[in-house]
């Protein structure tokens, strides 16, 4: 071969190798990812005194899986997890991310939305983020907010940056905050701006919904938020209205790409606090702003499901509809969850939620649905949201690089509801960030590994109790997580705490 000839091959075959793989199946993918929803927030995971209609009517059109996890019992990990299919405490820097975080999932990291991409998908996500945007010095918020979501597989970003109860209250579009005036520049920090900047503090008697604790820096909307900020006005959004905005953001992008295949992150903000629904959907259930948040979360489900069907899609989307970590019931505001909650079981027959590493902190509502492929009825395969990236990957036939996805499992037979096809043999389940407590579920099995000296959370209350470094439970015959028999059983806890172990040290779980 001539040099000429050799230079043409290797420009041929560079642009072979470049161009998407071919897909095996190439469904539209919509993940409709809850905030803060718990196993037994959903009338059909057990619910009486909140009604889901449309979440329901998904789970009877799908599979209702009833060992769905998340992989972390706060956002961020779980939200990590997610997108990489790395378990969070793998990294540092991965627990709940402040106001000014930096971007914590690096351009070049292998994502769900990046493999996708490679199959040809049209990407997007819409709503809370949650991970950081921008460098190592944090969100430039007059500039331009990279990296982003589009720098790790996101074609198109409409978010919600932080969390609602974090500063600031704008809508980022792509790299930049949505109408900012630049004459009003747009400050955000963690400490008070000025001597007399108002605060949850200085002006409590004015809010329209009291902090319980935390969460009593700069007042926004009549509500005190974490952290400080001053300028973007023209940017700042209601609480109110964001679910709406959701919604419409998602229904444009759908109809936008509806010719190719398409995958949209639905990244809620509902339930997470502050619970501020829309004025139609307050006071629609007996349970208060948490229950109408409830409420809100189904609409936009509804909305979605809707949007399919009227644009011929059902037939040709899988939706999978899950959460990022279990129930809280006050998380730093007056909403009147406690005292409203009556005989409501935010986490189903679990104990723990949010914070903890029992149950229900991780086990949450989990459904696919692809009409007329995947078959109706209930699953108890093992499944989470970290098995979406091999998952998804393995469905389109994208090859993921050693080095990627390092504890995502391809799960999507289970997800399909494939006769005989199983979920995972185990799950590493963690509180939030690096070094954290775990849990681990095997089987009937379930381990508590406590490295830190106390436990949150018990009977859904941020309260700190001191337990033993292991405990070992039966979930078959204590869901509760209440009668330790690790005492009865030696041999499954040496086994268990051994797994648990390689699993950590090992560095990676995917084979
Ligand atoms: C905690 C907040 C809580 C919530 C959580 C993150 C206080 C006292 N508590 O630090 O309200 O914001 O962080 O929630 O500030 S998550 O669902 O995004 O992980
Ligand atoms: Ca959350």
């Amino acid at each position: 071969m001539n040099s000429c000839r050799l230079i043409c091959f290797l420009l041929i075959t560079a642009l072979l190798n470049a161009r998407p793989s071919l897909a095996k199946e190439a469904p539209n993918i919509v993940v409709i990812m809850a905030d803060d929803l718990g196993y037994g927030d959903l009338s059909c995971y057990g619910a009486t005194r909140v009604k889901t209609p449309n979440i329901d009517r998904l789970a009877s059109e799908g599979l209702r899986f009833t060992s769905g996890y998340c992989s972390a019992s706060t956002c961020t990990p779980t939200r990590y997890s997610f997108l990489t299919g790395n378990y969070a405490f793998r990294k540092d820097g991965t627990g709940i991310a402040p106001p000014n975080s930096p971007s914590i999932i690096q351009p070049g990291t292998e994502t769900v939305a990046s493999v996708l991409q490679k199959a040809g998908y049209q990407t997007a996500v819409i709503g809370k983020w949650h991970l950081g945007l921008g460098g190592p010095n944090g969100p430039d918020w007059n500039g331009d907010l990279k990296p982003g979501p589009r720098e790790i597989g996101f074609g198109f970003n409409f978010l919600l940056p932080t969390t609602n109860d974090r500063v600031p209250q704008v809508y980022v579009r792509n790299h930049r905050v949505l109408n900012l005036d630049p004459k009003d520049p747009l400050w955000v920090g963690n400490k008070k701006p000025a001597k007399d900047h108002p605060t949850g503090l200085t002006h409590r008697d004015t809010l329209k919904m009291d902090w319980s604790h935390g969460h009593n820096s700069t007042i926004h909307n009549g509500i005190s938020r974490i952290g400080f900020y001053t300028g973007g006005h023209a940017a700042r959004f209601r609480d109110e209205d964001l679910a709406d905005e959701w919604v419409k953001q998602s229904v444009q992008w759908i109809e936008a790409n509806k010719e190719k295949p398409f995958f949209l992150f639905f990244s809620s903000h509902d339930l997470h606090v502050p619970r501020i629904p829309h004025e139609r959907f307050q006071g629609q259930s007996p349970l208060g702003f948490r229950g109408d948040s409830i409420v809100q979360l189904d609409w936009c489900v509804g909305e979605l499901t809707k949007t399919l069907d009227r644009l011929g899609l059902a037939e040709n989307t899988l939706v999978v509809f899950c959460s990022d970590n279990g129930p809280v019931l006050d998380d730093g505001y007056k909403d009147g969850a406690i005292e409203k909650n009556g005989g409501h079981k935010p986490a189903g027959p679990y104990s723990g939620g949010k914070y903890s590493v029992l149950e229900g902190g991780t086990r949450t509502p989990f459904i696919t649905r692809w009409k007329g492929r995947i078959p109706a009825g209930e699953s108890d395969e093992l499944v989470c949201t970290i098995d979406c990236a091999a998952s998804f990957a393995a469905m389109t036939g994208v090859k993921l690089a050693d080095e990627a996805c390092i504890d995502s499992f391809d799960v999507l037979g289970a997800m399909l509801g494939i006769e005989g096809a199983k979920g995972r043999d185990h799950l590493v389940q963690q509180d939030n960030g690096r070094g954290s407590n775990y849990g681990l579920r095997a089987g009937k099995w379930k381990l508590q590994r406590h490295d830190s000296k106390t436990a949150r959370n018990v009977e859904l209350r941020l309260v700190n109790t001191p337990v033993a470094r292991y405990r070992l439970f039966d979930l078959s015959s204590d869901p509760a997580e209440k009668d330790n028999v690790i005492a009865d059983h030696p041999e499954v806890a040496a086994r268990l705490i051994a797994q648990l172990s390689k699993v950590i040290e090992d560095g990676r779980s995917r084979n």
